[in-house]
């Protein structure tokens, strides 16, 4: 809608915003570093509107928390658009000048009242009104989401929502503020950069663009480049349906972090051929045919470039152990192997210089002046004297016209009934990290985190019977695992929440793997759930079992 794919601003510039808003994202935990800017700009005084379906820690310190139902946020952001509107708080001048689409986007407004949010969202009319006219009268009002807008069956339609705030307020091309995605994994930005994609070369120019794929097919010397491939969400279905003959999967621990996973490893003992590239042993690596060990982020040299677009060298600081081999060399001996003729790069360097002279975004960026700039380099970055940009559209949208997006209320895919009567969220903590296939290497996170578990509120566990630190059954129609209930105010009644990490139960055993229309993201947010208490039973012959005590049909 703006352009370009990453946060408009800056993390340094977060201090010095006069107004946070931040949705779906649990920032303390999953990016501490850019929360304590958070907590910087709020001793400075900064508004803080929260919305999240659990009280996480930045809720309770926010002035505003709107606790909404899981899955209901574009009910919730269309109304706050169309409070800015009744309330005469546009930006009329930044509309006229700089977008397209608005009163089609105006006119799809009406229906989202106040009234009928509350009733979907939740959440007091009164919070949603003064969060939207707060957000709109503050001039440097910054947008910072992640998952809980994105991992859900309309998370593009999430995402539409909350562009058309920043549009018709004019919070674009603004020091802190903007729209600010929090990238999830290290260089996950630089890895996009880089054409890690199925829709886009490097420098996000796209595959299904016959000038772009004859560019790089010529420069790469193999004719016309291919056009768009399949995402993530669209191979796992074709895996799935045996259409999917080999796999290549490097750094990825799928028969964790996909959703449904039960279906995905019967179907992976049916693969032809599975590589794994990977430091580790994880999950998936026993249905490989082939292990490449990969060289880890200390044993290698190369650049990362992090969520604010900040290219920063980083330097191998030990050797790999064994036969482990940096990821980009282990791809050059692959091509070779294959059959193609890549240039025999001797140093990650070379390679950066050939993204830098195909995409325009990157072409003032080298390793020899990422020495000058210890603090890394932000694309736009265009030519040798270009000090780069620390936030973007200054003086209008780089696409040229922002474009607003009409959007309907889509409830999600599965919602609870009464086989299945709570909704099941999944997501971080603190002392874990994804897979957790590094992480659970390590004691000290260990024994801060060792062990799943669900957190459920009160008046649900009175209603099941069970108490704090019982182990539960979770079920859905997908499968069940055990964890450990935690009773918790966090999350909402009706509403269950673990972590991903736990292997052994994994989350994704249970959730549903509908995907979003246009990304394919699994909605990883929302699954309908039921929960079945197991109590200790002594067994004959000595020792203890656990046993379903209610609900003998799951
Ligand atoms: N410690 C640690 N840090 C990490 C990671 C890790 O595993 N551990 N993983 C990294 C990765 S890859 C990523 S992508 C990021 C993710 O970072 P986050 O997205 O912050 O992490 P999640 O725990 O998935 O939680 C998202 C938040 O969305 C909320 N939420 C759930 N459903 C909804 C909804 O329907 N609407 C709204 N508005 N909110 C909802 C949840 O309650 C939760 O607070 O974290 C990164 N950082
Ligand atoms: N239920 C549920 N599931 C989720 C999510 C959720 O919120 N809920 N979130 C989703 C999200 S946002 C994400 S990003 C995924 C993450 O899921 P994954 O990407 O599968 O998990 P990671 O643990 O980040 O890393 C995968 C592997 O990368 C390896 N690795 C680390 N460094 C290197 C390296 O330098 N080279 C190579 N070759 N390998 C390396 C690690 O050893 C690990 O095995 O999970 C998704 N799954
Ligand atoms: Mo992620």
């Amino acid at each position: 809608m703006f352009g370009a794919g990453a946060m408009t601003n800056s993390i340094p510039e977060i201090r010095d915003t006069e107004l946070m808003f931040v949705i779906g994202s649990n920032t303390t935990e999953a990016h501490p570093i850019i929360a304590m800017e958070m907590k910087v700009a709020r001793q400075r005084g900064a508004k803080l509107i929260v919305a999240d379906p659990r009280k996480i820690w930045l809720a309770e310190h926010a002035d505003i928390h709107l606790q909404l139902t899981p899955g209901t946020d574009v009910f919730l952001l269309n109304a706050m658009a169309k409070v800015i509107v009744d309330e005469g708080l546009v930006d009329r001048d930044f509309i006229d000048k700089h977008t397209e689409g608005w009163p089609a986007l105006r006119d799809n407004l009406a229906k989202f009242t106040l009234e009928e949010a509350e009733r979907v969202t939740g959440c007091k009319a009164e919070d949603i009104k003064q969060a939207a006219i707060w957000y709109a009268q503050y001039k440097r009002a910054g947008i910072y989401y992640t998952l809980g807008i994105t991992e859900h069956t309309h998370g593009t339609d999430n995402v539409y929502s909350l562009a058309n705030l920043v549009l018709m307020t004019g919070h674009l091309g603004v020091r802190s503020a903007g729209m600010n995605p929090l990238r999830g994994q290290n260089n996950v930005q630089g890895a996009n950069d880089a054409g890690c994609s199925p829709v886009f070369y490097p420098g996000y120019q796209k595959c299904d663009d016959e000038s772009v794929r004859k560019k790089f097919g010529e420069a790469w010397g193999i004719g016309e480049g291919p056009g768009p491939g399949k995402n993530l969400n669209e191979m796992m279905k074709l895996v799935e349906h045996g259409e999917m003959q080999a796999l290549y999967i490097m750094g990825e621990d799928i028969v964790i972090s996909e959703p449904n996973c039960n279906v995905l490893e019967e179907s992976l003992k049916t693969i032809e051929f599975l590589v794994c590239q990977d430091i580790f042993p994880n999950m998936t690596t026993p249905f490989a045919h082939v292990i490449l060990p990969g060289a880890s982020f200390a044993e290698k040299d190369g650049v990362f470039t992090n969520s604010d677009r900040r290219v920063q060298r980083v330097r191998k600081g030990v050797n790999p152990p064994g036969n482990a081999l940096p990821d980009w060399e282990i791809l050059i001996d692959f091509a070779k192997a294959v059959g193609y003729d890549m240039p025999q790069y001797q140093h990650p360097g070379e390679i950066y210089a050939e993204l830098a002279r195909l995409s325009p975004n990157f072409s003032g960026i080298s390793y020899e002046r990422l020495e000058e700039y210890p603090r890394g380099l932000q694309w736009p970055c265009k030519s040798a004297d270009d000090p780069g940009s620390d936030y973007l559209h200054k003086g209008g949208p780089v696409i040229g016209k922002g474009q607003f997006q009409s959007v309907e209320y889509r409830p999600s895919a599965e919602l609870p009934d009464d086989g299945y009567p709570l909704i099941l969220s999944t997501g971080r903590v603190l002392y874990q990290y994804n897979s957790a296939t590094q992480t659970r290497r390590d004691a000290g996170t260990n024994a801060k985190a060792g062990e799943n578990f669900v957190e459920v509120h009160p008046d649900d566990a009175e209603k099941y019977g069970i108490m704090d630190g019982e182990t539960v059954r979770i079920v859905s129609r997908r499968g069940g695992i055990k964890a450990k209930v935690w009773l918790s105010g966090r999350v909402q009644k009706g509403c269950v929440w673990m972590p991903m990490h736990f292997a052994e139960e994994a989350a994704n055993r249970l959730t549903n793997d509908a995907g979003d229309i246009v990304t394919g993201t699994g909605e990883y947010k929302v699954c309908a759930v039921d929960l079945v208490p197991l109590r200790e039973k002594k067994k004959a012959h000595g020792g203890a079992e656990l046993q379903a005590v209610r609900h003998p049909e799951h």
